[in-house]
């Protein structure tokens, strides 16, 4: 049993935190006002902090504990590895075991021809690798003016300066000189918001059109690559209409586009399958890939390369790579995460129990008076907050105002669901139980009966014009 852990008291570690410690994504002046929430342990799907409030986690960190908190089988891993090699890289012609079994273990599940790993330590430098292979691919190809990589608004693909132009944040891009040249970025498919009186189908081929509009415009000779991940997470988990993938599918075969799968949040059974291009039916050949990987665990990312842009890269010298490429403790920790996965039959209970449990759970929240649409796949799921389901409608209010007042009475259900704009999500450790769906699904309803309450108060529970 793990011993309760020996701390400061809280206020004294908030003003620590405030003092020392700058957050990602956050204004300091906020958080140093209102003090951040302590976490000290975790175990299965429940966190603990530092009051000794039990949350019930369900975002699995960021998107990213897949096997659940407190394996002791990864800390022994761990522990081994750094016992026998606790370092050492793989730049100068030398390999290692982990990078060997954990590349070798990623190839057996990847889809075929997905059969060649470069390691990174994060998505975000796994997508900065993806921009670099894919321009190099077509530079070995005798094509060096194929440079354009078109990916989507309100994508997701990590907060680097490369991985960050590759999203499609506005918040992001208006900092710091972003997007590098060549990055083009269409619409999403998010029928909830942008489908206006589009059918759901009709929206979802227009949307992938945008793809074929910007191949047209720009010439098929420049343009290098389409990058998409295969249900949107940080967006606000937007699941495309059917009709979407495979016209985009379409779209890249007819005109020799690199599709790159961005699976840091889909991969390792988060959708219901090993990899979200399997749930959805595509044929990427890059996948990018991290979170799940090692459950968070330890940092390490990566991109899947499929045989045919592989053999072009490894006939010339790739000048890139990351002092932490293929790290061996990390490779041990994720090797030993895809193992119990796979042992314990993870990716089937998403799909077989857990899956269909958050799905009924969340569908049955629209019948809340503030609850519009419930979009879920595999244990990655959504709800729309609208004063006006029939209208599809959005608040009064500047977006994401509503969601923060039902994040914030989630949290103080002890339930962590996060918000984006104006959507709930979840995306739990995937070894969670129906029961404990159901535990979120109550706290979850007593939140939004709050939220309704202080919507009314505030004079917020009317619709934008
Ligand atoms: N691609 C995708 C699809 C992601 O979700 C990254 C790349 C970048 O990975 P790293 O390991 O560099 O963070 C991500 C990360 C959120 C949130 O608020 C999501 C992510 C990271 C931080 C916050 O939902 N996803």
């Amino acid at each position: 049993m793990p011993t309760i852990t020996n701390h400061l008291p809280t206020s004294e570690l908030q003003a620590l935190d405030a003092a020392h410690h700058m957050h990602p994504f956050t204004t300091g002046d906020e958080l140093s006002a209102k003090g951040a929430r302590v976490i000290t342990r975790a175990k299965g799907v429940y966190l603990t902090d530092s009051e000794g409030n039990e949350i019930l986690d369900g975002m699995a960190g960021l998107w990213c504990v897949n096997i659940g908190y407190g394996r002791q089988e990864l800390v022994d891993a761990a522990t081994r590895q750094m016992q026998e090699l606790p370092y050492y890289n793989t730049f100068f012609q030398t390999t290692h075991v982990p990078a060997i079994a954990l590349a070798q273990k990623i190839a057996d599940l990847a889809p075929e021809g997905l059969n060649h790993v470069f390691f990174a330590g994060s998505g975000s430098e796994a997508n900065d690798t993806n921009i670099r292979l894919v321009r190099t691919y077509w530079a070995e190809m005798g094509k060096p003016e194929k440079s354009i990589i078109v990916s989507r608004k309100n994508a997701y693909h990590g907060s680097s300066v490369g991985s960050g132009s590759l999203g499609g944040m506005a918040g992001m891009h208006a900092q710091g000189g972003m997007p590098i040249p060549d990055i083009l970025h269409i619409n999403q498919p998010n029928w909830w918001s942008e489908g206006a009186d589009l059918s759901p189908a009709e929206f979802g081929i227009a949307v992938a059109r945008e793809l074929e509009d910007a191949i047209l415009h720009h010439g098929e000779s420049r343009v290098a690559a389409f990058i998409a991940e295969p249900v949107q997470g940080a967006g606000g988990v937007i699941v495309p209409p059917e009709t979407y993938w495979p016209e985009v599918q379409r779209i890249c075969d007819t005109y020799d586009i690199l599709l790159i799968a961005d699976e840091v949040i889909c991969g390792f059974g988060r959708t219901g399958n090993w990899f979200g291009s399997q749930t959805m039916g595509i044929r990427p050949h890059i996948m990018t890939i991290a979170k799940g990987l090692s459950s968070g665990y330890q940092p390490i990312g990566g991109s899947i390369l499929h045989d045919d842009v592989a053999k072009v890269i490894a006939a010339t010298e790739f000048n890139h790579g990351y002092t932490y490429s293929g790290h061996p403790v990390a490779a041990a920790v994720a090797l030993e995460n895809l193992r119990l996965l796979d042992e314990e039959s993870v990716v089937d209970h998403v799909r077989k129990t857990a899956g269909p449990a958050l799905k009924a759970m969340m569908q049955s929240l629209t019948d809340h008076p503030i609850v519009g649409e419930a979009t879920v796949v595999g244990l990655m799921g959504s709800i729309a907050l609208t004063p006006h389901k029939e209208s599809r409608a959005k608040f009064a209010a500047e977006p994401g105002t509503v969601g923060y007042i039902c994040r914030e009475r989630c949290f103080a259900n002890n339930l962590v669901m996060r918000h984006v704009g104006d959507r709930m999500i979840l995306s739990p450790p995937l070894i969670i139980t129906p029961d404990q769906i159901e535990e979120i699904g109550r706290r979850a309803r007593k939140a939004l009966d709050e939220t309704s309450e202080a919507l009314k108060d505030q004079d917020l529970l009317m619709a934008a014009s």
